[in-house]
C-alpha cells in the first residue's frame, strides 16, 4: 500500500524535477482465458510503453496475483471460465484494492457495458473492434480518473485539512471544481453524453455588504450555496468559483434539463426572504450556461472554453438586466 502511494507521487507530481521517475511502468494485469487474444493484446502494446503485462486466464488465479503483487491496472475479459467481470469488481471492492479496470466485452455483450461501468469498471472496450489507438486511449482515460481522484485523496492525507470543501458554504471549491471539469469532459467525450455548465453571479452583492455588512453577507452566501446544493441532483457539481460566484457542472445534461436546474436556482433564490435581526430583504441571481461541443482540443483547453462561453452568457444576462438565465 506504502509503495502504491509512492508511485502516484512520482506519476502525478513529474513537474517537481527531483522526484521524477519518467522510466516507472504501469503494471497491466490481463485476465483472459482465450490465449489467442491474450497474444493479441500483446501485440498492440508491444511499441508502446505498457510493456509490463502479466496473463492469467482465470479468476481465483487473478485474484491470488492480485493479493500477492502490485498491479496499477486490470484488463478484463467480460466471462471467464469460474465466472464473469462482476465477480473480480466485488472482490476489488471487497478487499480495498482500488484500481482502475478496463473490461473487454465479447459481440453482443455491449448491452452490458452500462451495468459495468455503474458497478465500478473504468471503462470498457469491446473485442471485435479493438485496435492500438482505442485501447492506449482507455488506458489513458482510466489511469487520469483515477491518478486524479488518488492525488485527492492524498492531499488529505499529506496536507491534513486541505480539502476539496470551501470553507464558509461547505459546496466543492475552486480547486475541486477545474480538476472535477476537466474528468466530466473527458467522461462525457468518451461516452458521448452532454454536459453543461453553468456559472453564477450575485446581483448587486455589494450592496447587501453596503447597507448591511460582511457578516451577513457571509451568512447570505452559506444560504445561497445550500439552496444551489438542494436544487441540483446527486451527481451534479456545485463549486463556489470565487468571492459571491458559483459554478455548476451539470453531467449527463441537455439543453431542457440545465434550463429546468438553472431557472429552478434562479426561482428558489429570488423567493427567498432573508430575514437578520430586524431587516428583511431579498436578492437575485444571474446565469450564463453552455454545452460541451465536440473538439480535438485538450481536456484542459476545452474546459478554459466552456468557462469563457459561460461567462460570455452571465455578462449577458447582467447586460440584459439581471436575475435570468441565459444560454
Ligand atoms: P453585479 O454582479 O450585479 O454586477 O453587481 P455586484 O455588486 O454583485 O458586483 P460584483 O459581482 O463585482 O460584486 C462582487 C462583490 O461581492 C464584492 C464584494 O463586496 C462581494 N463579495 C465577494 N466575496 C465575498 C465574500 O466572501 N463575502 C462577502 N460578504 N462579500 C463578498
Ligand atoms: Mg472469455
Ligand atoms: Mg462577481
Ligand atoms: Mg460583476
Ligand atoms: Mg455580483
Amino acid at each position: 500500500k506504502i509503495q502504491r502511494v509512492k508511485r502516484i507521487v512520482k506519476k502525478t507530481y513529474s513537474a517537481g524535477a527531483d522526484i521524477v521517475d519518467i522510466h516507472q511502468k504501469e503494471k497491466i494485469l490481463h485476465v483472459e482465458d482465450d490465449h489467442a487474444y491474450f497474444e493479441n493484446i500483446r501485440a498492440l502494446l508491444k511499441d508502446t510503453k505498457y510493456k509490463y503485462i502479466k496473463n492469467t486466464d482465470s479468476l481465483s488465479n487473478a485474484k491470488s496475483l492480485l493479493l500477492k503483487k502490485d498491479f496499477d491496472l486490470i484488463v478484463l475479459d467480460y466471462l471467464l471460465p469460474d465466472g464473469d467481470a462482476f465477480e473480480l469488481l466485488d472482490f476489488l471492492r471487497l478487499k480495498k484494492l482500488n484500481l482502475p479496470v478496463i473490461i473487454l466485452t465479447g459481440q453482443g455483450s455491449e448491452s452490458i457495458a452500462s451495468r459495468i461501468l455503474r458497478h465500478g469498471a473504468g471503462d470498457y472496450l469491446s473485442k471485435t473492434k479493438l485496435d492500438k489507438e482505442s485501447l492506449l486511449e482507455s488506458i489513458e482515460f482510466v489511469l487520469e480518473k483515477h491518478y486524479l481522484n488518488q492525488d485527492k485523496e492524498r492531499a488529505m492525507v499529506v496536507m491534513g485539512d486541505l480539502s476539496a470543501k470551501d470553507e464558509l458554504t461547505g459546496i466543492y471549491n475552486r480547486r475541486y471544481f477545474t480538476e472535477a471539469l476537466i474528468r466530466e469532459i473527458s467522461g462525457a467525450q468518451r461516452y458521448q453524453k452532454k454536459l453543461a455548465l453553468c456559472m453564477i453571479d450575485l446581483d448587486h452583492f455589494k450592496m447587501v455588504n453596503d447597507s448591511y455588512g460582511h457578516v451577513v453577507g457571509d451568512a447570505v452566501l452559506k444560504k445561497i450555496a445550500d439552496i444551489i446544493k438542494n436544487a441540483v441532483r446527486e451527481y451534479d457539481i456545485p463549486c463556489r468559483y470565487g468571492g459571491e460566484e458559483f459554478s455548476l457542472i451539470l453531467p449527463d445534461t441537455d439543453r431542457d434539463g440545465a434550463e429546468i436546474v438553472c431557472e429552478r436556482i434562479r426561482n428558489d433564490v429570488a423567493d427567498y426572504v432573508f430575514k437578520y435581526d430586524h431587516i428583511s430583504f431579498q436578492i437575485t441571481l444571474s446565469a450564463g450556461v453552455t454545452f460541451l461541443k465536440k473538439s480535438k482540443d485538450s481536456n484542459s483547453k476545452q474546459s478554459d472554453m466552456l468557462i469563457k462561453q459561460a461567462d460570455a452568457a452571465l455578462y449577458k444576462a447582467k447586460n440584459m438586466g439581471r436575475n435570468r438565465v441565459l444560454f
